[in-house]
């Protein structure tokens, strides 16, 4: 039987890419979103592509009643699961702590901690009835490091770090593998989400260096997914050879 995989935010950047890197392992996979129409056409690249089997599931992360249900109508088959990719995520804004704008703050929160909390509260007990399974979760260098501006998504960023270490803890009796993955600068819609769809500003973030892509990320991800069943990769900070640090990064 072929293993399965959720892949949570497939409908851009590095999620996007890993649903292709995990069809093409053999995987079938249930990938989602928010974009209906961005993952029908994944699914149908999928199935022409790589012949496994697809499911989307659109929802939005936040509704938690729409997750339980997304996830509870699983046929049997689909809840036999090995591998959950919790990434849907994103940065909303970049401002003083002391100016910050409530519905932005709530965005992250709700959609990098709540959301993600929620999905792995429907999917969690479907890897323990089976002791066992392999959970990612797409973390940040805003999860290791606080940079000016960045307050409320990093501590999003820090509590799905915290969360990673905590579900480590819970699920080792039922030989669960937990990995987060925490990439720098990846260029994705990340930063036409972040500034609110400013093309120009969204554009600087990736000038002058050779920055990260989505397949950097998904070719990392692959890799953890694909160890010995022995063998867990707790955690992968990755950044691209121009970044040191959130705020040193050679521009030239
Ligand atoms: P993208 O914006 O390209 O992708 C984000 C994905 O998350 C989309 O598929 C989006 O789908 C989904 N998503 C966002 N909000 C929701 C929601 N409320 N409900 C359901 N799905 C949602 O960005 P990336 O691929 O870069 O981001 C993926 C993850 O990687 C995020 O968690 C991000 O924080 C993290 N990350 C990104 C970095 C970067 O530099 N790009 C660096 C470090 C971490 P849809 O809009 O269809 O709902
Ligand atoms: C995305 C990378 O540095 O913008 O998580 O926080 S950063």
């Amino acid at each position: 039987m072929a293993k399965r995989a959720i892949i949570t935010g497939a409908t851009s950047g590095i999620c996007n890419a890993v649903a292709l890197r995990m069809a093409a392992l053999g995987f079938d996979v249930i990938i989602t979103g928010r974009r209906e129409e961005r993952l029908k056409l994944l699914q149908a690249q999928i199935i022409e592509k790589y012949k496994v089997g697809v499911l989307s599931l659109c929802f939005d992360v936040r509704d938690s009643s729409a997750v339980e249900k997304a996830f509870n109508t699983l046929t049997d088959d689909w809840k036999q699961v090995d591998v959950l990719i919790n990434n849907a995520g994103l940065a909303v804004g970049l401002d003083p702590i002391q100016n910050g704008v409530l519905d932005d703050w709530e965005r992250m929160i709700d959609t990098n901690v709540k959301g993600f909390l929620y999905v792995s509260r429907s999917v969690l007990p479907m890897m323990v009835a089976r002791n066992a399974g392999h959970v990612l979760n797409i973390g940040s260098i805003a999860a290791k490091e606080v940079y000016s501006n960045g307050n409320v998504y990093c501590a999003s960023k820090h509590a799905v770090d915290a969360l990673s270490k905590a579900m480590r803890i819970d699920l080792l009796k039922h030989h669960i593998r937990v990995t987060a993955i925490h990439p720098g600068n990846t260029e994705t819609e990340f930063s036409m989400v972040r500034f609110k769809g400013d093309t120009e500003r969204a554009k600087k973030v990736y000038e002058g260096y050779e920055q990260l892509n989505a397949d950097d990320i998904a070719d990392a991800i692959v890799y953890a997914i694909t160890r010995p069943l022995h063998v867990n990769i707790n955690d992968m900070v990755i950044m691209s050879t121009a970044q040191a640090n959130t705020s040193h990064l050679l521009r030239e």
